[in-house]
């Protein structure tokens, strides 16, 4: 049955700007361990004395999964792993030529005798040992043979074959860890793709057809460059097509979450699985189909990962979405009437970037000339936000001004780095708005002061 390690925690904190506390580690560990990951590689604790902290506090967590120190082939790095109590080390050692001489300056076999040798001492020490050949992808296939075997010779039951640089297609990944299973003593074999080309999880995939045994992941695809694969849409892709249903999927998107806020990584929302619009339909002819069977639109069903159908309104919606959105506010309206707040959404949307629900009800409310005793009246507040250090104050603001309800959006001086100014129509939604923002990754802390009255309105 295909694995998972991630290694949000290690590949993904080398990616540019994220750095986790202790304690986010923890319960990052802790969410992937209710996912259900066979595996998870805590960090490299030679990399600084908070990182050998968090290895040796999520060794200590009891979880199900096993917990891997990532080390360079050394004896401190080796020493490390062992005092952080991680049940594995995963040995990495470039295999390359290019490696080898143009980085390290050593030959293949003084190469090989320090991988052994770390090896022999990790065992030595009682760890369980993964050898992970940096750049395989790019070494002689005769060498990287040689030095697998040796490794496995010495003691480690695993090999992670690194496409360090992304550079394979998933059809010469199928070829090479096939001839390589055909080579290689018995051993378990992972797989850590790079997204150099887009193809991480294609390949990851393929590799598994070929006979891996385990991908590696990260939380929102996280890592060095373009990151490797995303463990939600890697787990989502087990589970079809690879008879994986283990894994907890519903818990994916709010771990996605955790993540981004924690680490200021955003999450595109054209992100499968995870991403904001992973499940939004907008034309006319998708919504039409979406309402009437979700299948026609939906290869999967959001509920399987915790998710809900968005229809979102604009010019490019058709009658049926507009009506489904109405009768969710307890609105019928007529066949004459429908049409002309169709076509008055048209015309506004020409115009406009977004159309809230608000947007809508009154434009309904205009055509039908009746009164809406659901169209609440709007409260305006300033929301004061202060920033987490490590984040563009310019990043946040501009998530901020797409959100729904925001009008204007200042940076300021003070205790606070952000001010906006918000219309929302009940205490509800501005209750719901506040929630949204506090889950905002960059957003630390936010203070919110409801307008009692406005004396001039001049647009700021
Ligand atoms: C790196 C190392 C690594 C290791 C992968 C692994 C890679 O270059 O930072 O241990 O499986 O991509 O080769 O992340
Ligand atoms: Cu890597």
């Amino acid at each position: 049955m295909a694995e998972i390690l991630d290694s949000t925690l290690r590949e993904g904190e080398q990616t540019p700007l994220v750095n986790f506390t202790v304690e986010e580690k923890v319960e990052i560990a802790r969410l992937l361990d209710a996912v259900g990951v066979e595996m998870i590689e805590a960090g490299d604790p030679s990399v600084s004395p908070k990182v050998f902290e968090a290895v040796r506090r999520i060794a200590g967590l009891g979880l199900k999964a096993e917990v891997v120190a990532h080390s360079l082939a050394t004896r401190s790095g080796i020493e490390k792993a062992h005092a952080a109590g991680a049940a594995r080390v995963a040995i990495f050692y470039p295999t390359s030529r290019i490696h080898l001489q143009n980085k390290l300056g050593k030959d293949e076999d003084t190469a090989l005798q320090t991988i052994t040798e770390h090896i022999r001492l990790a065992r030595s020490l009682g760890l369980k040992v993964r050898y992970t050949p940096e750049d395989a992808s790019r070494t002689d296939f005769d060498f990287l043979v040689r030095v697998c075997n040796a490794a496995i010779e010495a003691g480690a039951d695993r090999i992670s074959f690194a496409d360090t640089l992304g550079v394979l297609r998933p059809h010469e990944t199928y070829e090479r860890v096939k001839a390589l299973r055909q080579r290689l003593l018995p051993c378990k074999m992972d797989l850590h793709c790079h997204n150099d080309f887009g193809l991480a999880l294609a390949n990851a995939l393929e590799g598994l057809r070929a006979g891996a045994d385990c991908i590696h992941t990260t939380v929102n695809g996280m890592g060095e460059r373009a990151g490797i694969p995303d463990l939600a849409e890697a787990a989502l892709a087990l589970n079809r097509w690879m008879g994986v249903e283990h894994y907890d999927l519903r818990t994916l998107p709010s771990l996605a979450a955790y993540v981004e806020r924690v680490s200021g990584f955003f999450v595109a929302p054209n992100k499968p699985v995870t991403g904001l619009n992973a499940f939004s339909h907008k034309s006319g002819v998708h919504t039409n189909g979406v309402l009437k069977d979700p299948r026609t639109y939906e290869s999967v069903d959001p509920a399987l990962l915790g998710r809900e159908r968005r229809i979102v309104i604009d010019k490019y919606t058709g009658k049926k979405a507009v009506a489904a959105r109405l009768e969710e506010y307890g609105l019928q309206v007529q066949p004459d009437e429908l049409e002309r707040i169709v076509e008055e959404i048209k015309t506004i949307g020409d115009e406009r970037k977004i159309l809230h629900d608000a947007d809508i009800l009154e434009i309904a409310e205009q055509v039908t000339g009746r009164r809406l005793d659901i169209f609440p009246r709007e409260i305006n507040a300033i929301v004061m936000i202060a920033v987490e250090s490590h984040v563009y104050t310019g990043a946040v603001v501009r998530r901020l001004k797409n959100l729904k309800y925001v009008f204007n959006v200042y940076e300021i001086t003070g205790e606070q780095d952000i001010a906006a100014y918000i219309k929302v129509p009940t205490t509800l939604e501005l209750n719901n708005f506040i929630e949204e923002l506090r889950t905002m990754p960059g957003v630390k802390q936010t203070e919110t002061r409801v307008v009692l009255k406005k004396h001039a309105d001049n647009g700021f």
